[in-house]
């Protein structure tokens, strides 16, 4: 009993690969994604890593529309919608009131996952206060998993603070008289929380694409405790413009062009994944065209926009001052100019 007022968690060891992953479900039919939606299937890997004894809640977005039309939903644990920027208010607050209600004998105490996701627009842009606010708080255990499809998908697809450079977004149609609309590079959300937030003990990067070790460390963030964030690349069929069939294949080669590095931040200290791992120890990295000629939002790119992204992404792997994650330089910054 008192261990639950001392912040205990579940322990949740890793899945040793894919034959021990449990089959049980809490993320199931019911829901109206698009065809080679990466973000159900992330959220369906999300609750199977975390297990039965989880609270989900859903900022505003597709994974809550599509996924609640109608008194229908795929959800098999106790799940709740909050508004589109309180994913960290709404972690934040369902994890004191449970610890609240167990100190006062109200429900039995135990640990229970608090998990809130938001999509880019509600995490990145929005919701980016709350979140920040909610990791300082180390008293309470809760996960934010920001599922990144790179814009306000939902409401038909407009730029957020996470779309890709240059990308045709509703808010950013390329024209005849100005290719380019959007020409700001994408924010460093895992890289920012992990900088600067210091009673958070773990951030991470994960892909779909790489099923298990996403579930992972969705398990290690919830053992770990305290509030811990996740910044998932979800490939969009619809907002990306793609064939469906290609969700998978679009999340690797995310990884494998160095695009999106996957990586944990565990106590302070830095450790590359997988595919990201090989790339930080020096194998090369596939040419960010193979990624991104795929689909039809860069369908509009002519060869220096290509090349000003391929030398974006050199910069990051070449010159940060921790390769794929944290872009300072003491001195000698390299100036690599937008067409
Ligand atoms: C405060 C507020 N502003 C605008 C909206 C309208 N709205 C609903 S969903 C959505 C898009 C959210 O984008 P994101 O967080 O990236 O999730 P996605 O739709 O891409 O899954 C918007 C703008 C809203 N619900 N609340
Ligand atoms: S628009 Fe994108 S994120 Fe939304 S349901 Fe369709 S594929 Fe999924
Ligand atoms: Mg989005």
């Amino acid at each position: 009993m008192a261990e639950a007022f001392t912040n205990a968690t579940q322990l949740l060891s890793p899945f040793k690969g894919v034959k021990k992953v449990t089959i049980e479900e809490y993320f199931t039919s019911g829901h109206r994604t698009c065809q080679g939606c990466e973000s159900a299937l992330v959220m369906k890997l999300m609750v199977k890593a975390a297990g039965p004894r989880t609270i989900v809640l859903g900022a505003t977005g597709c994974m809550y529309v599509a996924n609640t039309t109608y008194y229908t939903t795929p959800w098999v644990v106790p799940w709740m919608h909050t508004q589109l920027g309180s994913s960290g208010s709404a972690a934040l607050g369902t994890a004191a009131g449970l610890k609240a209600l167990m100190k006062k004998g109200r429900m039995k105490a135990e640990p229970i996952n608090v998990i809130a996701f938001c999509g880019d627009g509600g995490g990145a842009d929005m919701g980016l206060g709350a979140i920040s606010a909610t990791l300082t708080h180390r008293e309470y255990n809760s996960l934010i998993l920001m599922y990144d499809n790179e814009s306000y998908a939902n409401t038909d697809i407009q730029l957020s603070g996470s779309t890709p450079y240059g990308a045709n977004t509703t808010f950013s149609p390329p024209g005849s008289v100005k290719r380019l609309i959007h020409t700001r590079w994408k924010k460093n959300m895992a890289g920012m929380l992990a900088a600067g937030h210091p009673e958070c003990r773990y951030v991470a990067t994960v892909d779909a694409s790489y099923a298990v070790e996403m579930m992972n460390k969705v398990r290690k963030a919830l053992t770990i405790g305290g509030p811990t964030f996740i910044h998932s690349l979800d490939p969009c069929p619809k907002g990306w413009d793609y064939d469906p069939m290609l969700s998978h294949e679009l999340g690797e080669l995310a990884v494998e062009t160095g695009i999106f590095p996957l990586y944990e931040v565990e106590d302070g200290v830095v450790r590359h994944y997988g595919k990201s791992k090989a790339i930080a120890e020096g194998r090369p990295r596939k040419p960010v065209r193979e990624y991104l000629l795929k689909q039809g939002r860069f369908a509009h790119f002519i060869e220096e926009d290509l090349e000003y992204f391929q030398a974006k992404v050199d910069e990051m792997w070449n010159k940060w001052e921790i390769p794929g994650v944290i872009p300072f330089w003491k001195e000698g910054r390299p100036v690599t100019a937008a067409p």
